[in-house]
């Protein structure tokens, strides 16, 4: 069934019938039982992959919304500041749009997949030699002296098209999951999720997970340089922090920091034991369950069923997987050679 995101949610979302959707049929991921994890922290996991949308993240739900109200207005150009997923998605719904996207991106601190996405899509990209934090300040600047379309999640219509996660997981569970663990970054996507669920009357626990390097909401001050090899949450200064802090504190949560270290051990866990490769942010909310347990800071009951969302797809960065491996086996074409390297020990 053919049904963009902005059509299956219509009703609960600030779009007018005369409006465009501009649409590459995001949304509806799939939701998947994780056995293994569950096993291992003692609750029903489920997997909420993000990583399935059109440009392989969560970007793409709060893009096609933006992107619309954007050409409902007669924008004729975007821009955004980005860790690499928000630049692809604005590229790509830019594109579908008909209209110019420009992205500005921390230089060397970009997953190759995003990069290359941003630029066949079209966009102009722009590499600064600063951080995520440092661009933001700059797209603001443009978007408030030039004729563009600011899309980062600042624009309340990214939020908007953002928390119909949460609507899809009160659909597919028969009711909301009782604790959601996301990655946070920008805090956009906890912000969104919380706003669905009250929307909807309901209010799980929201358990946050930021990059130990990267953890301003952890250690409750702004942090200057941040640094993570998940790169797409290396963010120093979240925009809608303060939102995020009061829903965790609502929902009766927590936000925790996870070393690199153990954002990685829960990356490849999820690939080698449940076949689901997401990017190691992603994986930041599964190894905050690993790392601090599943039970709240809130006198609320231990939550018997919680959905991690997996924001972005493993194939966006090739090279943490590969360094993050056992290398490949190079062979001749000698039949013993091969079988050897099919069946014996692993060369040292
Ligand atoms: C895979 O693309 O901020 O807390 O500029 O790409 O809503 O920021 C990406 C963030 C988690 C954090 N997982 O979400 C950007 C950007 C992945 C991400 C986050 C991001 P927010």
């Amino acid at each position: 069934m053919i049904r963009p995101l902005i059509e299956r949610y219509r009703e609960y979302l600030p779009i007018e019938p005369g409006d465009p959707v501009v649409s590459i049929n995001e949304g509806s991921t799939p939701l998947i039982e994780a056995p293994a994890v569950s096993e291992r922290v003692g609750a029903r996991v489920l997997l909420k992959f993000e990583g399935l949308n059109p440009t392989g993240s969560f970007k793409d739900r709060g893009m096609t919304m933006a992107v619309s109200k954007a050409k409902a207005r007669g924008a004729q150009a975007v821009i955004c500041a980005s860790t690499g997923n928000t630049a692809a998605s604005a590229a790509a719904y830019a594109a579908r749009a008909g209209m110019r996207g420009a992205v500005i991106v921390p230089q060397g601190n970009i997953a190759v997949g995003k990069l290359a996405q941003s630029l066949i899509y079209g966009a102009r990209v722009i590499s600064l030699d600063g951080n995520f934090d440092d661009a933001l300040v700059i797209v603001r600047h443009l978007a408030d002296n030039f004729p563009i379309e600011l899309v980062n999640s600042v624009n309340p219509y990214r939020i908007e098209g953002q928390k119909t996660g949460a609507f899809e997981l009160i659909e597919e569970l028969d009711g909301p999951p009782d604790a959601l663990a996301i990655p946070v970054g920008n805090a956009g996507n906890v912000t969104a999720y919380w706003k669905g669920f009250t929307e909807w009357d309901t209010s799980p626990l929201l358990y946050g997970a930021q990059a130990a390097g990267a953890a301003p909401l952890v250690i409750g001050e702004p942090v200057e340089r941040p640094e993570t090899i998940a790169s797409a949450i290396r963010i120093g200064k979240p925009a809608r922090g303060d939102e995020a802090l009061t829903a965790f504190d609502e929902s009766g949560g927590r936000v925790r920091s996870v070393t690199d270290e153990e954002i990685l051990e829960a990356y490849a866990f999820l690939a080698s034991r449940e076949g689901v490769f997401c990017e190691p942010s992603s994986a930041a909310s599964v190894a905050g369950l690993f790392v601090h347990g599943i039970e709240p800071d809130s006198d609320a009951p231990t939550p018997e069923t919680i959905v991690c969302v997996l924001t972005g797809n493993g194939l966006k960065d090739p090279d943490t997987a590969l360094a993050a491996s056992e290398g490949v086996i190079e062979c001749s074409t000698d039949l013993s050679e091969v079988e050897e390297a099919v069946f014996g020990d692993r060369p040292a």
